[in-house]
Parts: C-alpha cells; structure tokens; sequence
C-alpha cells in the first residue's frame, strides 16, 4: 500500500548512500535540520547532528537528514554541509510546508522542521522519522490561533514520527484534542525504562498528566502499529512517542519554572509566529544554565536507538 518508489520531484537529491539503502529497502531513518539550525547554538548543533547519525548507523539503519540547500531538497547531507548548516544556524530559514515552495524557487538554505522533513522523507520513500520534540498548539492559542504545521502534516503524510512527546513549553491537552480530530495515531512507549507511565511525555520530562491514547511495550510493537497503518492505506502519521531516560529527564519545578520565565518574557518583547519555539528554547536553556540542551541531546539519541530499531521492524514487516 505504502508509495515506496514516489515520482522524485525534480528539487529532491538523494545522497548516494540513501538512495542504496532505498533501492534495497534498507531501513532509513530520516533526520530534521530545524533541530540543528534553530533548535540548539553551534556547536552542540553540530555535535548532536554527527551523533545522531552515528547512533541510527549503529543501531542498523541509514539515516538521511534533510534539509534545503541554496533551493535543493537533499535528503541525506554531506558532512560539510551539516557543518555549514550548522554555522549558519538561525540566520537559515526555518522550513514548513509553507516555506518550501519559497525557499526552492528563490534558491534559499533552510533548516526543515518536523512539518517540511515529513513532505521531503515521503517524497522519497522513507517511512521512519527521528526527532526531539514536534510542534504542537501553543500556550493562549485560543487567542493567537498558534497550531504547529507539524500537527496538520501529522495528520496528511504517513511518515512515522518518533519523539520525546510535544514541547512542555505548549499546551499539551490541546496538542493531543487537535491530533485526535486530525486522525494522528498516537503510542507512548512504555516500559520500565519510564517507570511504566502511560503519559504522554512532555520532552524534557517523563510524563504531562495526560494520559497517552495507548501505549507500547517496545520499538517492535510500535512497528507492528505502524505497519498496519501501511497495509490499511492510511494516509495520515503514526506518532510514536519515546519518554526521555530517567537520567536526562529535569525536575519538574526546574523545567515549569524556566518556561513560565521564558513566556513571560517573550510575551513581554512581542515575539510570535515562527520565531517562538526558538526564542523560548533559547531562554529556557539559559534559565536552566544549559541543562534542558543537555536533556535535548540525550532525548535526542534515545530516539535514535528506538527510531532504527522501528525501520528496522518496519522494514521487515512492510515486505
Ligand atoms: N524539537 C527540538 N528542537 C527544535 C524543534 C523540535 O528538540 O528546534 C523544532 C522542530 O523542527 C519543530 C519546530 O518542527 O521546532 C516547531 O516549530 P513551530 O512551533 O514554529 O511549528
Ligand atoms: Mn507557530
């Protein structure tokens, strides 16, 4: 049912391991480049990049971070263009579904989010996709109507997402309301490696108080959903979220502090729109004296143990 050979679009370059592995329905993990560019300062950007991509390697899949560069969709980068990306940091356009169209017409470099790497990992037949926390509703979005791209792209293109739950720094009630209208399937891996909570995680910490919509043992269970979401021909995401190791994961006041902080003050300077999720993951790595960065990255690398173990299964399952 899955497409696994798309019509390329003439913007997409495949590097020439991605492309093997493709041919051979080799598991692929995809990589975003929002995470590198926005999401963290050079060089723990660049640092955390190299290690992603070792750890999908060595837990048997091939990873392909995505991204767009001077108006080419590359999936699956050259060391120096991670490097490059990474210096460019936020002075490169932060990519959604929005800005794709912009950002290759005009010949421009963007950092893809959740949102555009799902559009360019579809079009090139990847199914699994790893990342630290996706996008969701946003605190008084009842007032600002801030909904993440992420959450609607979730519900369009059956790419597998797998991440540490939504940013706390959103409203995580509303963020699972607006994935159970789209149609998002979503599963909470649970075991002892979170001291068996059937929350949703909330990135920086194990659990929200949100019960998650169902859970899973281990990666191969969340494969087995994610597979049977191929062979139904759904064509919206399986969302698969991973709680943070107990030794990464902050306290609680700590984390609920730096983020009441932070809002505060973005409040205060007006920031809004697609510069909010960076200003305030800047200001909480700040106010935490860079342990949330320290948290990211290891969240981070947990996803992409359990994301290659997923392809893996998928992989094997989807024939
Ligand atoms: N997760 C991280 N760091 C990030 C992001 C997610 O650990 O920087 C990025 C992702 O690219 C996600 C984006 O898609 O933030 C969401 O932005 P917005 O809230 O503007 O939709
Ligand atoms: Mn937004």
């Amino acid at each position: 049912m899955f497409r696994s050979v798309p019509p390329l679009c003439k913007h997409l370059r495949l590097s020439p391991r991605v492309a093997e592995a493709l041919r051979t329905k080799a598991p692929v993990v995809a990589l975003e480049s929002t995470i590198v560019t926005h999401g963290m300062p050079y060089p723990e950007n660049l640092a955390m990049a190299r290690d992603v991509e070792a750890v999908v390697r060595r837990n048997g899949a091939e990873p392909a971070t995505v991204a767009v560069l001077d108006g080419v969709c590359h999936v699956g980068l050259t060391d120096e263009a991670l490097e490059s990306l990474a210096k460019i940091g936020t002075k490169a356009h932060k990519v959604s579904r929005r800005d794709m169209a912009v950002v290759t017409s005009k010949s421009l470099t963007g950092g893809t989010t959740v949102s555009g790497t799902m559009i360019l990992a579809h079009q090139a037949g990847i199914k699994v996709f790893v990342t630290g926390g996706i996008g969701g509703v946003h605190r008084d979005a009842q007032n600002t109507m801030d909904v993440s791209a992420d959450l609607l792209e979730l519900s369009r293109t059956p790419v597998a997402v797998i991440c540490a739950g939504p940013k706390a720094i959103l409203d995580i009630p509303r963020t699972m309301e607006v994935l159970e209208t789209h149609g998002v399937t979503v599963a909470t891996i649970s075991n002892a490696n979170n001291a068996f909570s059937t929350d949703i995680p909330a990135f920086w910490t194990q659990s929200s108080g949100v019960m998650s919509p169902t859970t899973v043992a281990d990666a191969e269970e969340a494969a087995r959903i994610i597979h049977a979401g191929h062979s139904m021909g759904l064509t919206s995401s399986t969302l698969i979220c991973n709680p943070i190791p107990p030794r990464f994961a902050l306290p609680e006041a700590l984390i609920n502090n730096a983020i009441n902080t932070a809002l505060r003050v973005a409040e205060q300077r007006g920031i809004k729109g697609k510069d909010i999720t960076p200003f305030l993951l800047r200001a909480v790595k700040e106010l935490t004296k860079g342990k949330s960065l320290e948290a990211n990255i290891g969240l981070v690398m947990w996803n992409a143990e359990i994301g290659a173990r997923i392809a893996k299964e998928v992989a094997r399952l989807d024939g």
